[in-house]
């Protein structure tokens, strides 16, 4: 493994421009569970592909609600790790760096990240699932068996994420392939590679010429694009590839 680390720490410092992808393992290590690990997974316990869908919420609208409020409620009390310390650390290090990442939480801006682009929405916020309309989170709803309503249109308010079957927003989605074609150097860090089209983004990166470093404790079908694979946890990999 050290000569790994020291191989991509030499692509690290030569690098002019880095993108970084990150997924649900980044933030494993702060107690969130990932979507598809088979013993901690929220899939483990829940269909989450069913409760992440506008059929789901249409079936079920209060298990949707209540789901969405308990993971809520584990990302508020989590903290964020020393990978995402790392990422932010790269940031300040690097004048080109951009930060992409697929969780809703916000651990990465809790740990100094800024302009985080979020391809999959963001948990704390919440909109009407008709009209669109924002809604500001009240200290009833947390507890609630159902969803507020709307106060415009009287449908169920959800959270600003972005469910199965539904299109990313548009301008994170261009500023993540405007960053896989601008990098020479992607890292794609605690995602399974199997969400699109998040998954389709380290292929841009490797046809625009760029070098890919994935770090994560399993393969995945992003691995065999990467040009060096570091096994580990990213909360031990990423401290260790900034020489900390
Ligand atoms: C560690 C670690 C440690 C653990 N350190 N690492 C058939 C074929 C192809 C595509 C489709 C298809 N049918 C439908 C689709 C499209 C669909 C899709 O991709 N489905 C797949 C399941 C097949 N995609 C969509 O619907 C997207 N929209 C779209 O495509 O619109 C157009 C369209 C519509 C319909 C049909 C076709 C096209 C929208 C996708 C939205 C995804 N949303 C979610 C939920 C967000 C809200 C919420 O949180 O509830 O986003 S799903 C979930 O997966 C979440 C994640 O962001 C996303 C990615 O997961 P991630 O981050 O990779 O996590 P895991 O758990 O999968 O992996 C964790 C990894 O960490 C593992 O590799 C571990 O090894 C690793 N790890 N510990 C480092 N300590
Ligand atoms: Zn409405």
């Amino acid at each position: 493994m050290d000569t790994l680390i020291n191989a991509a720490r030499e692509i690290l410092e030569t690098a002019t421009a880095i993108a970084c992808l990150t997924g649900a393992g980044v933030s494993a290590e702060s107690g969130v569970p990932t979507f598809r690990d088979a013993q901690t997974g929220l899939w483990s316990t829940f269909d989450a592909q069913r409760l992440a869908s506008q059929d789901g919420f249409a079936d079920d609208p209060g298990l949707v609600w209540r789901w969405y409020m308990a993971r809520l409620a584990g990302v508020e009390k989590a903290m964020p790790n020393p990978g995402h310390f790392a990422l932010a650390e790269l940031a300040w290090r690097m004048p080109d760096f951009v930060l992409i990442t697929q969780n809703v939480d916000d651990l990465h801006e809790r740990a100094g990240s800024g302009d985080v682009i979020h391809l999959h929405g963001n948990i704390a916020r919440f909109h009407c699932n008709r009209c669109g309309r924002e809604h500001s989170l009240q200290a009833e709803d947390r507890s609630a068996s159902l969803p507020p309503y709307c106060t415009v249109c009287g449908s169920y308010v959800r959270p600003s994420v972005v469910w199965f079957g539904e299109g990313l927003p548009e301008d994170a989605l261009a500023a993540a392939v405007d960053a896989m074609t601008a990098c020479d150097l992607l890292l794609v860090v605690g995602t399974s590679g199997l969400v699109y089209p998040a998954s389709e983004l380290p292929q841009i990166a490797k046809w625009a010429g760029a070098r890919v470093l994935e770090i994560n404790p399993e393969p995945g079908p992003l691995s065999s694009m990467a040009d060096i694979c570091l096994r580990g946890p990213s909360g031990e990999i990423l401290p260790r590839l900034l020489g900390n």
